[in-house]
């Protein structure tokens, strides 16, 4: 038995499927985990020491490879100075004001320990700040596990969701409206119908959560007007996208200004840090300042701060995001000219250190579009790459992330792998 089968099976006794984060069971492509020991780098090892280049790059904060030994040095620093202390500190204004300078829409900010967290906090906040109750998400959008964004679609249009999760009360999501990605018509249709009792939209402005979705031109705008004519706030959950897509995160590319932004992964560096801020007037009414309330035992936290902060620092370098998107166009473009050269229906999409690759012939625009992919070739290339030593994200509903170790000889590596697979996919 391999050791990776030996521990995913004293894993599975111990943790209920064995890890601590669905996606992680390999479920949707079967098989088993590798577990993993060690990384440097772009590189995984595994508990029998095999060697892997890592596109998931834990889900998205190892954006400057894992292990950097100006992080870790921090790291081991701030440790030293004590874990966690339950009060103020200096770090924590200066994390608060690097994310103040980098992303347009927050003039105040709150730190948190998850994305899930931050989601959770914003849509309390827009719900006090606005006395409103009901919420608009898209289908395909992941904001994390709270209750009332664990939802699917309802039976009609403008009907409200139902759990998508077993324990969620129907009463749970009977405010949250469940609309399709890029439909405008259906956004508009929902405030015509509800005119003063939506508190927010909620959206990824790059979906990486259904595979990797770009909104179509104008979704964003059209949000953007809609939420300011009829007093919703529009909240962007950058925790993929921000500080990954580019140095000012999606709103920075699209220079579309939300009204509350989310943060996570990256700005802890691989380190538990979530962050959700805005408008000053907005914060206000954040405890203990105004009527709503956040709170976290490991808000904060100054080891997970200081991973934070040599991150951030490192990712305003002149040039960091115009080369990491050249890095990853370089990957995708070459995993297309593979597929192509062995006619296997492929396509790409990447922004910054986020990508997506489909089994078909034409980048998805929809939920739809991603399920019609042809899972079984994904599945089969997973396993190929994955058995060749390159571990891409266990999902066709992931999207994959790139770091600024993944050089050259990496990513040509990658595509001598790729070319094989994907002889084998054609062949068979
Ligand atoms: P966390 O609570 O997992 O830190 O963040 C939740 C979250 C919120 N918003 C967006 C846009 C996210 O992508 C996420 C989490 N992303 C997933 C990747 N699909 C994390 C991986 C996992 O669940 O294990």
């Amino acid at each position: 038995m391999s050791r990776n089968t030996e521990l995913f099976e004293r894993a599975s006794r111990a943790i209920p499927g064995g890890v601590n984060s669905p996606v992680r069971a390999f479920r949707s492509v079967g098989g088993t985990p590798p577990f993993i020991q060690r990384a440097q780098g772009p590189y995984l090892w595994d508990a029998e020491g095999a060697r892997y280049i890592d596109y998931i790059g834990s889900w998205g904060p190892a954006i400057l490879g894992h292990a950097d030994p100006e992080v870790v040095r921090a790291v081991q620093a701030a440790a030293e100075g004590g874990l966690s202390f339950g009060a103020p500190t200096e770090a924590e204004i200066q994390i608060a004001e690097a994310i103040i300078d980098r992303i347009p829409s927050i003039e105040q900010v709150r730190l948190v320990s998850s994305g899930t967290e931050a989601t959770m906090s914003a849509i309390r906040l827009a719900r006090g700040h606005t006395g409103r109750h009901k919420i608009i998400k898209f289908e395909g959008c992941y904001h994390g596990h709270s209750d009332s964004l664990l939802v699917k679609a309802g039976s009609g249009m403008l009907t409200f969701g139902n759990p998508s999760s077993a324990g969620v009360p129907p009463e749970f999501v009977q405010h949250t409206l469940v609309l399709d990605y890029n439909d405008l018509v259906a956004v508009e249709t929902a405030f015509a119908q509800y005119p003063d009792e939506i508190a927010c939209i909620i959206v990824e402005p790059i979906a990486g959560n259904m595979n990797l979705v770009r909104p179509a031109p104008g979704f964003l705008e059209g949000l953007r007007t809609l939420c300011s004519r009829y007093g919703a706030l529009l909240i962007f959950d950058e925790v993929m996208t921000g500080l990954r897509v580019g140095p000012q995160g999606m709103q920075g590319l699209c220079g579309i200004t939300p009204d509350l932004t989310t943060l996570a992964k990256i700005i802890g560096g691989g380190m538990p840090v979530g962050a959700f801020g805005g408008r000053t007037e907005i914060m206000a009414d954040i405890a203990p300042l105004g009527a709503v309330y956040q709170a976290g035992t490991l808000s904060g936290n100054p080891v997970a701060v200081a991973a934070g902060l040599v991150t951030l620092r490192r990712l305003a370098e002149p040039g960091f995001y115009e080369r990491l998107h050249a890095q990853t166009g370089k990957l995708i473009q070459g995993l297309i000219d593979c597929a192509r050269r062995h006619g296997v229906p492929f396509s790409g999409d990447w922004q910054g250190g986020l990508f997506g690759i489909y089994f078909r012939d034409s980048i998805p625009t929809s939920l739809a579009d991603v399920s019609a992919c042809d899972q079984d070739a994904f599945k089969r290339f997973f396993h190929g790459m994955l058995d060749a030593g390159v571990h891409f994200a266990p999902s066709a509903f992931e999207a994959g992330f790139v770091s600024s170790t993944h050089d050259d000889a990496v990513i040509q590596e990658t595509l001598t792998v790729a070319d094989r697979v994907f002889a084998e996919l054609a062949a068979n």
